[in-house]
């Protein structure tokens, strides 16, 4: 049967053209600077993203907790959205290993935060006090429904922040499905910030690996703390190989993953007992109303029985991801199977 993986976006599995690129891949000690593969990834990853420099690491997850250690020390406080990816995903890491105390706010619907909130959680220099240092966004908001945050909302926060003499972090573990959603360069949408961890492996379909960028001086802290993560890898160029190919074949296309996600929202909302939430980019949350006889389990178990994954994750509410494993049919066929199984509930 051919499974239909809605899970999320790191599902992907890298396209024949990325594997090609890996058996063909110049490497070298990636620890000693050596690996021309992963030096040309890393350029070509800070000129897209309009930095000085960028590192590649092995997750999204190890490309945040390094940027963090790097603009932090312990005890310094880092402000973050209580929906974020990395309060609710990460195991807490920056303060597990860096020692660093999180300052969380709330996020709006939207994957903001305020304004107001920011400013004031920032702490005056008292000696009873940590010291605030960074602020952190993540765009899209994996949490809130996937939400682009505009260029003029980070533009906001980042002269706010550099106002107050804080560095400015994003999780842009999806920022190019931000760039397509806005219809801007992504440039645009980290120009004035100090740091952007990226990913590969998403929708971009590589199999390994993130990147961070920001200034030459940020990028040695980050290539510190990657080591001490255990992250300096060896011939990584193998890896990087894909990652070039992603940037090079994999990011116009999201479009599509968009469109796809929408046309799956419009299918839900028709469906009796279903409420969908807002859809701007390649996910979408939705959920089982108290009249629908059905609870999310038992949704997802007869969904599995007909070859598609995709999990409740809460007792009645659901996320989808599209990605490039996700065609149109994929879409029609899912709907086909949820208005089924819900109209025998
Ligand atoms: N997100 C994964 C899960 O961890 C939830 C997913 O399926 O969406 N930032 C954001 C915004 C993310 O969504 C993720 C992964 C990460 C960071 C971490 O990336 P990895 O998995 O590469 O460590």
């Amino acid at each position: 049967m051919h499974i239909i993986d809605l899970r999320s976006d790191t599902v992907t599995h890298p396209t024949p053209e990325m594997r090609e690129a890996m058996a063909r891949a110049e490497v070298g000690d990636d620890v000693y600077g050596e690996d021309p593969t992963v030096n040309r990834l890393q350029e070509m990853a800070a000129h897209r993203l309009g930095k000085e420099a960028a590192l590649f690491v092995s997750s999204g997850t190890m490309g945040n907790l390094a940027s963090f250690l790097a603009h932090c020390g312990r005890g310094d406080e880092a402000i973050i959205g209580d929906q974020s990816h990395t309060f609710l995903h990460e195991q807490g890491g920056m303060a597990a290993l860096g020692g660093i105390m999180p300052c969380i706010l709330p996020n709006q619907a939207d994957g903001t935060l305020r304004l107001d909130d920011i400013e004031g959680a920032i702490r005056g220099g008292d000696i009873h006090e940590p010291r605030t240092r960074l602020v952190s966004l993540e765009n899209t908001h994996n949490a809130c429904h996937g939400t682009p945050l505009s260029p003029e909302y980070v533009a906001a926060v980042t002269s706010l922040a550099h106002r107050h003499g804080l560095q400015v972090h994003v999780d842009g573990a999806r920022i190019f499905n931000a760039a397509i959603a806005l219809g801007v360069d992504v440039k645009t949408l980290v120009s004035d910030v100090d740091s952007v961890t990226f990913c590969l492996s998403k929708g971009l379909a590589a199999p390994v690996g993130s990147v961070v960028c920001g200034t030459a001086p940020f990028i040695d802290g980050v290539r510190r703390a990657r080591k001490v993560l255990g992250g300096g890898t060896r011939q990584a160029g193998i890896l990087a190989a894909a990652g070039i190919v992603a940037l090079e074949t994999m990011v116009d296309r999201l479009a599509d993953d968009h469109t796809r996600a929408r046309r799956l929202a419009e299918g839900l909302a028709t469906l009796p007992g279903i409420s969908v939430g807002p859809t701007h980019t390649n996910i979408l949350y939705f959920s089982l109303d108290a009249s629908c006889p059905l609870d999310g389990a038992g949704l997802a178990t007869a969904l599995r029985t007909r070859g598609i994954l995709l999990p409740n994750r809460g007792p009645r509410s659901f996320r989808a991801v599209t990605h490039c494993w996700i065609s149109d049919e994929d879409i029609e066929r899912t709907l086909t199977a949820v208005a089924d199984v819900v109209a025998a509930a």
